[in-house]
C-alpha cells in the first residue's frame, strides 16, 4: 500500500483550507480542524480525516452555522459556565468556555461547562486533556443521536453517548480514557463498511433485532451498548445530564431534527472540572502523588494505561510526521479540489 507521510502543520494547513473554501469563518474552521488533525496524529482514525467529509455534508445541508461567534453567556451560578455555540460546532464554543471553566474550577473546587445548541462530531479526549493540562481532572459527555438499542431493547434509541475522563499527572501525559458507551463508536463500523470487513460478534443488531456483522445492516439496525446493562445505563446518564438537565436534545430528539445519520447531530455537551488539590485540602497525602502509586501498581501487573498507545503514536506522528493511504491523500485533494461539490 503506498502512503505520504506529513507533519502535523502541513496537514492541519490542508484540512483548515478545506473548511475555509466550505464557508466556515475561521473560528470555526480552526477549531475543528485542531481537533480533527489531533485524532488522526493520535491515529484516532474513527475521528481523524475521515471525519471531514461528514462536516462538509453538514456545512453543505445548511446544517450548521457556519459563521457562528460561540458566546460565553453572563455568569448565573458560581460553578456553573455556560456556552451558547449558537449552531456552530461544540469545538470553537469548548474553546470559548474553557478559560472561565478552569478559573472556576480552581477558585470552587469543582465547576461545570454546559455548552448548548451545537453541532458535535469529535472525540472528546481533547477537552479532558486540556483540563488536565491545567492541573484539573475531568468529565466530558455529551449524547449524539439515537443508534444505539437499550439493553434488551431492539430499536435505536441511545446515542453512542462517549464518555472521557483525565486526571493530571507532573511531568507526563495525563491519564485519559474516553470511549463510546455503545460497544464500538459509530465511526468504526462505517470504517469497516468501507474496508470491506465483517463487524467482530457483539457490536450491533439488524432491524429485526437479530444479531449482525454486516456493517450495513448494522447501520440500519441498531447498535449494542458496551457491558449490556452497565453501559446501557451509563448512556442512559449521559442523555439526562447532558441532554435533559442542560435543557438541551436528547439523541432521539437530535435524530428527530435532523432526520438523518449522514450529518452531523445538533445537541449539548457537558464537562465537569474538579481540582484534587482542592478536594484533597485537609486530607492526609499529596493526591497527584498517590495516584502514581495506583497507576504504577497498574503497570506493574503488565496492564497498560488507557490513552497509552495514543501517545505512543502521537509521539510518532511527531517525529516522523502522519502517515496517510494513498486514498486517503487522493480523498484530501478531491476535498481540496472540489470543496462542498465533492460531497
Ligand atoms: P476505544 O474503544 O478505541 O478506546 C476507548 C478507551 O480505552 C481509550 O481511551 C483507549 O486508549 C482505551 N483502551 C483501549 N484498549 C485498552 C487496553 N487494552 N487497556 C487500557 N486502555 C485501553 O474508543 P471508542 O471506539 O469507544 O471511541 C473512540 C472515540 O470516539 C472517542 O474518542 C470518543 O470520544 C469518540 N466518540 C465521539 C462521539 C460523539 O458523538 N462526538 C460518539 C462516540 C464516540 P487508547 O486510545 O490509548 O487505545
Ligand atoms: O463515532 O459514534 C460515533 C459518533 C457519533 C457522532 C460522532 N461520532
Amino acid at each position: 500500500m503506498s502512503t505520504s507521510v506529513l507533519s502535523t502543520d502541513a496537514l492541519s494547513a490542508r484540512v483548515d483550507t478545506i473548511f475555509h473554501k466550505a464557508g466556515l469563518n475561521a473560528l470555526q474552521a480552526s477549531a475543528i480542524t485542531r481537533v480533527i488533525v489531533a485524532a488522526e496524529r493520535d491515529a484516532c482514525k474513527s475521528h481523524g480525516i475521515y471525519r471531514i467529509e461528514g462536516a462538509l455534508r453538514t456545512i453543505k445541508a445548511g446544517k450548521v452555522t457556519p459563521d457562528a461567534v460561540p458566546e460565553l453567556l453572563p455568569q448565573q451560578a458560581p460553578a456553573i459556565v455556560k456556552v451558547d455555540a449558537k449552531g456552530g460546532f461544540a469545538n470553537p464554543a469548548f474553546e470559548v468556555g474553557l478559560p472561565a471553566l478552569i478559573e472556576r474550577a480552581h477558585a470552587c473546587g469543582v465547576a461545570a461547562l454546559a455548552i448548548n445548541d451545537a453541532v458535535h462530531f469529535s472525540a472528546l479526549w481533547v477537552e479532558v486533556e486540556a483540563l488536565a493540562q491545567a492541573g484539573l481532572a475531568g468529565l466530558a459527555m455529551c449524547p449524539s443521536y439515537a443508534t444505539v438499542a437499550p439493553t434488551g431493547g431492539n430499536r435505536p434509541l441511545l446515542g453512542t453517548n462517549p464518555f472521557a475522563f483525565g486526571w493530571p499527572r507532573e511531568g507526563q501525559p495525563p491519564y485519559v480514557f474516553d470511549f463510546a458507551t455503545s460497544v464500538a463508536a459509530r465511526g468504526e463500523i462505517e470504517l469497516h463498511r468501507r474496508a470491506g470487513k465483517p463487524l467482530p460478534e457483539g457490536w450491533a443488531i439488524d432491524s429485526d433485532g437479530k444479531p449482525t456483522t454486516d456493517p450495513e445492516v448494522a447501520l440500519a439496525g441498531a447498535m449494542l451498548s458496551f457491558g449490556g446493562h452497565k453501559g446501557s445505563a451509563i448512556g442512559t446518564m449521559i442523555e439526562l445530564l447532558a441532554g435533559i438537565m442542560i435543557g438541551d436534545l436528547t439523541s432521539p430528539e437530535a435524530l428527530d431534527l435532523i432526520g438523518t445519520t449522514t450529518l452531523y447531530p445538533s445537541h449539548g455537551e457537558l464537562i465537569i472540572a474538579f481540582s484534587p488539590q482542592a478536594f484533597a485540602a485537609g486530607r492526609a497525602g499529596n493526591p497527584l502523588a498517590r495516584a502514581e502509586t495506583l497507576f504504577e501498581a497498574i503497570l506493574g501487573q503488565g496492564a497498560r494505561l488507557p490513552s497509552q498507545r495514543r501517545f505512543l503514536a502521537r509521539e510518532k506522528s511527531e517525529r516522523d510526521g502522519i502517515v496517510l493511504t494513498h486514498q486517503e491523500m487522493e480523498q484530501l485533494d478531491r476535498l481540496l479540489e472540489q470543496g462542498l461539490d465533492a460531497v
